[in-house]
């Protein structure tokens, strides 16, 4: 049985998620466990209207599964011109498109944004993070983070997930996934996010 106050559980299955919270946490002698570890939690349904929402569906069921502190984020990328989309759907974006052979989720994903930005100048976007935490004893505990960039046309960069080859950072001329890990933990909406959580975390961890 794992230790509760040593581990936590990132109620996660995105592996791109865990590489970028474990670190941080490491720092406060915090071990990070996967949803792996939880093999009868591997789908709870995410039917929120909100980041927000979602985080806390994730966070408590986890937590009342495993008797831990459990960490859950939601995220997203909004798009202006999109009125927002694909926000809370950014996983399963391009699920209604036809995959190509090999092709992942992520670079589906992208394929539909770009094809339905085409011909769209208007092209500032953000990354938004609602991150949730949930005590053993029920306590909760939601912060946020925002990340504003602009839509590339075409993908650039190989590091982190998602949607980074396409969010471009004007102020530093590159886009996401053409940021090592650590400079996009410090500038990001999971960042952010997590380290709005870690000012709390002596208090979380009571
Ligand atoms: P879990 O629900 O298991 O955490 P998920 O990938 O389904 O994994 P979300 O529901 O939070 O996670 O969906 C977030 C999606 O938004 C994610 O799959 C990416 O497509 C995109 N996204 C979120 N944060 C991102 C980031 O830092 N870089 C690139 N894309 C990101």
């Amino acid at each position: 049985m794992p230790d509760t106050r040593q581990h936590i559980v990132l109620a996660t299955s995105n592996e791109g998620k865990i590489r970028e919270l474990a670190e941080p946490l490491a720092a406060f002698g915090v071990t990070v466990l996967g949803l792996k570890a939880f093999p009868q939690l591997s789908n709870i349904e995410e039917n929120g209207a909100t980041f927000e929402e979602n985080a806390l569906i994730k966070a408590r069921a986890t937590a009342a599964a495993s008797g831990l502190l459990c960490v859950a984020d939601d995220s997203g990328l909004e798009v202006d011109a999109l009125g927002g989309a694909p926000g809370i759907r950014s996983a399963r974006y391009g699920c209604d498109w036809p995959s190509l052979p090999g092709e992942s989720r992520d670079a589906r994903n992208m394929r539909k944004l770009l094809h339905v930005m085409a011909a769209e100048e208007n092209r500032t976007c953000r990354f938004v993070c609602c991150m949730a935490a949930v005590c053993p004893d029920g306590r909760e505990f939601v912060v946020r983070g925002l990340w504003p960039g602009r839509l590339l046309r075409e993908p650039r960069g190989c590091n982190g997930f998602g949607y980074d080859p396409i969010f471009f950072l004007p102020s530093l001329g590159k886009s996401a996934a053409e940021l090592t890990r650590a400079e996009k933990n410090s500038r990001s909406h999971r960042g952010q996010a997590l380290r709005a959580l870690l000012a709390q975390w002596p208090t979380l961890a009571q």
